[in-house]
């Protein structure tokens, strides 16, 4: 773990009034400290937090009332973003499920962990450990619940104390779950069956310990099926057209219209869940079973703070909540996420934990996925491993952004459909650089001060030559920096969408 962020912490817990005594002890292996004390609670169960992770699925950024969305009423959404942190720049540093995920939990970028598509490939749990079993061998009880979506079977991962897994997508009802390596089949509804086994874990967990619960949903992913008591919610609701969604594509690079030779690329459109072109449909039924979906998902946060709060445990315990990446609504006539436009590569990302965090704070710095993990880390300070390429946002929550990222690098590898080529980019706070490396085909270059709906690509226009290079350089620089292209390129499937398997 980098120096600063170790010491940041520590400043940070100083100002908490805790003297350096206590933060060295805080600092010596939980193992050893609590199999000292195990009925007392002593400094590392005190000041190592409860950690809970909640990753729901295909959030977009602003699917929360707290962020302005016109319809969607999620009212525990918005009390964390009260009582806490907004991260208004928060990216994945690849949009599609598989990949993320495996860089949340490894805190690396996707041609680190090899986690490059959603057929099923799965982390290499010694060479790039997840967060909860490095927390797990510092003295934590881990759990799991939820959707693991990597390799596709069911059974538990290194590193859990307790599992609780569906394979695969899974199903909103009546799904079939695995706990602890015991296949069952279950009666219910898919958000409520995993928020009452996350709230089991909880409440079996004894104080003198803390624990690390990730809990991830299946919502709100395709189909959209909600809770039979949200099926009829929003019955007034009218969708608005996004600005982007009559993008004709003009200025664009010839693969998103079908005007290249290589017959993948030319049917633009059949790219997962795009919309059919033509007039706007604002009660279109997929998109408002989205929004529906997510109430399920918002009752069960609003669950966890229940019973976190009479157990007395609500403020020990850091909450961050988020999503494996974004998700179109129309924009650009797509649905489905993987391109690097912004309503695809941005996710919502809130946290709770008073000691450390402002309520109603917000943190404009742009933080990524591959940063939850080192952040976790850092918070129980156990070391973070080398694999490691994100950052602990801890020094942003204490005003400290000095040196902070100006830039990253996004990467998107071919997966299940063939139809979206390869692409690595660079997002800056203001600009933004696209380039498809197979094929002889355009960049794309924005101004997304000037052009936030991205509309207009000044890759081709003179005047932006001096940006376009510079934003080339920078693409490059990150490449190198993080790795990308030193190890061999992973052989392309050959699968037409839509594919038997998962997606
Ligand atoms: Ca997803």
């Amino acid at each position: 773990m980098p120096t600063d962020q170790t010491f940041s912490r520590r400043e940070m817990l100083a100002r908490m009034g805790w003297t350096a005594a206590t933060v060295a002890l805080a600092s010596c292996s939980a193992v050893k400290a609590e199999s000292a004390s195990a009925h007392t609670p002593g400094p590392a169960a005190l000041h190592r937090p409860n950690i809970i992770f909640i990753l729901t699925d295909d959030q977009r950024y602003d699917a929360m009332s707290c962020m302005g969305h016109p319809i969607v009423k999620t009212p525990n959404m918005d009390r964390l973003r009260r009582e806490g942190v907004l991260f208004q720049n928060a990216f994945v540093t690849t949009s599609l499920c598989s990949p993320a995920r495996a860089s949340f939990l490894t805190g690396a970028y996707v041609h680190t962990h090899g986690v490059i598509g959603n057929w099923g490939c799965e982390i290499d749990h010694d060479a790039t450990p997840t967060f909860p079993r490095l927390l797990h061998d510092a003295g934590y009880r881990t759990a799991f619940v939820g959707k693991w979506h990597m390799k596709h079977t069911n059974q538990p991962r290194p590193g859990f104390d307790y599992w609780l897994a569906f394979a695969g997508q899974g199903v909103y009802n009546d799904p079939t779950l695995n706990e602890n390596g015991r296949e069952f089949k279950a009666t219910g509804y898919i958000t409520d069956l995993l928020t009452d086994y996350a709230l089991n874990f909880i409440n079996q967990q004894n104080p003198d310990q803390p624990y690390c619960l990730y809990l991830s949903h299946k919502a709100v992913h395709s189909p959209f099926t909600p809770a039979p008591r949200h099926e009829n919610i929003y019955p007034d609701a009218q969708i608005p057209e996004p600005p982007s969604f009559q993008d004709t594509k003009a200025g664009k690079p010839a693969w998103q219209r079908g005007g290249i030779a290589d017959p993948r690329y030319q049917q633009p459109r059949d790219v997962p869940d795009s919309i059919t072109p033509g007039p706007w449909d604002p009660n279109n039924a997929r998109r408002l079973g989205y929004l529906r979906t997510l109430s399920a998902v918002d009752d069960s946060l609003g669950r966890i703070l229940k019973t976190l709060e009479e157990r007395g445990e609500l403020d020990n315990t850091l909450i961050l909540y988020t999503s494996d990446n974004g998700y179109f609504f129309g924009e650009h006539g797509l649905g489905d996420k993987r391109l690097m436009y912004e309503e695809s590569l941005r996710i919502p990302m809130l946290m709770r934990y008073p000691p450390l965090v402002k309520p109603n704070s917000t943190v404009t710095q742009m933080v990524l996925n591959i940063d939850v993990a080192p952040t976790l880390l850092d918070l129980a300070d156990v070391p973070a491993p080398a694999t490691v390429q994100g950052r602990s946002v801890l020094p942003l929550l204490a005003g400290k952004t000095a040196g902070w990222r100006t830039s990253f690098l996004y990467e998107y590898w071919i997966d299940l459909t063939d139809r979206i080529p390869r692409m690595v980019g660079v997002r800056t706070d203001g600009w933004k650089l696209i380039r498809y490396p197979d094929l002889q085909d355009i960049d794309e270059m924005y101004d997304l001060t000037a052009d936030p709906t991205e509309m207009t690509n000044l890759a081709q226009d003179p005047k932006y030559a001096e940006q376009h290079q510079q934003l080339n350089a920078e693409l490059n620089r990150l490449m190198i920096e993080t790795g990308y292209g030193s190890k061999p390129i992973p052989k392309e499937p050959r699968v037409t969408w839509p594919a038997k398997t998962e997606h």
